[in-house]
């Protein structure tokens, strides 16, 4: 660095420690979706909503859980399938996976410098154990965005955020993540940071044992954890994810928070606020599965590039009124596992508990 640079920098520093930027204690007040303001009309709401007396769902219970625990668990919504087909897509990419460039992360010792490889370079035993997510398949998976866009989860998110969904990323788990407890907003930021949430899709029954996913029923309200420099984690931020899942669960306990795990079946949705505190359980039993999908959206004003390219207007994909994103970066594979196309995404319409009262 020249002298002059070094100068510059240092004057910069100095400017800094006398006139701190002001650190972020929370999501900007204007910018968060009606729901989370103070004292949001609901019931008008649901009454003005064109959809909402056709969904397989009391939308006004819904919003009102949302509102209070930060997540919703929607029974029985997804087809069978759409889910099977989503899951043979899937097989599908790990027998060929030495054909694709698709990313995978790998969570384990051998692979902590470089966690995100191309699948083809990983061996085949890695793909299918655990600490694995499967990145963003929808790109190339039809069934995988028509789940990611599936007419039960973007009409209730499109209630939430009061404008067009757009869904942003997909993990594929073939086991439970053992993930430390954490939020997501710190980590998966849209163009407006409030403006995200997430959808965990069970591709099969889930079972005690298999590192269920935990969550702190109500932690969406509590005290923005500070990780140095303000609420997002980057290269910035003096606090680690350790740091960050002790103040939660510290927090939570504080606060008297009931800690669920989730035990849901395929078809069902668990849908969670921004800020819900959640986590994955240790696997109990090496032989048990637990396969699931799960999609992080924002809405249109939240989301209008893709994150790999925040120059081109994005190319766009949309089903029930909602979009994804193509991949800028690999479009020979787009839509290219197909076996989704001929499935009909209609939903069970009827609402699980009232089944038999017809
Ligand atoms: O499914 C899990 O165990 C955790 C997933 C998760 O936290 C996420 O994808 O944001
Ligand atoms: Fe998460």
């Amino acid at each position: 660095m020249s002298i002059f640079k070094r100068s510059i920098a240092k004057a910069q520093k100095v400017y800094g420690k006398i006139f701190p930027a002001p650190v972020l204690t929370d999501f900007h007040y204007q910018t968060m979706p009606w729901i989370d303001k103070k004292d949001p009309d609901i019931d008008g709401f649901v009454r003005s909503f064109p959809k909402a007396p056709h969904l397989p769902y009391d939308l006004a219970e819904k919003l009102k859980s949302w509102r209070n625990d930060g997540f919703v668990i929607l029974e029985n919504v997804i087809s069978q399938e759409l889910l099977d087909a989503y899951l043979a897509d899937v097989q599908e990419l790990i027998e060929r996976h030495k054909e694709f460039d698709i990313s995978i992360r790998i969570d384990r010792p051998e692979y902590q410098r470089h966690p995100v490889m191309k699948i083809k370079e990983v061996p085949r035993e890695i793909i299918e154990g655990q600490y694995i997510k499967i990145m963003d398949f929808h790109n190339a998976s039809v069934a995988g965005k028509k789940l990611m866009l599936h007419n039960a989860i973007v009409s209730f998110l499109q209630a939430v955020f009061q404008e067009k969904v757009v869904a942003m990323q997909s993990l594929t788990f073939l086991y439970g993540s053992q993930q430390e407890t954490h939020q997501d907003f710190p980590y998966v930021v849209p163009q407006v940071p409030s403006h995200l949430a997430a959808a965990w899709i069970a591709l099969e029954d889930v079972r005690p044992g298999s590192g269920e996913l935990h969550y702190y029923v109500g932690s969406h309200k509590i005290r923005k954890f500070n990780w140095g420099n303000g609420i997002f984690f980057n290269g910035e931020s003096t606090k680690n994810p350790t740091d960050f899942g002790r103040y939660l669960v510290a927090e939570c306990e504080r606060m008297g928070l009931e800690k669920k795990t989730l035990l849901i079946n395929k078809g069902d949705v668990l849908i969670w606020h921004a800020a819900l505190a959640h986590g994955g359980e240790p696997i109990l039993d090496g032989e048990l599965t637990r396969k699931s999908y799960v999609c992080h959206y924002s809405s249109a004003q939240g989301y209008y590039r893709h994150r790999h390219d925040l120059v081109n207007e994005p190319v766009r994909h949309s089903y029930n009124n909602a979009d994804v994103f193509a991949d800028p970066n690999l479009p020979q594979y787009e839509n290219s596992f197909k076996r989704g196309e001929a499935v009909e995404e209609s939903a069970p319409t009827v609402p699980a508990g009232q089944k038999n009262a017809l």
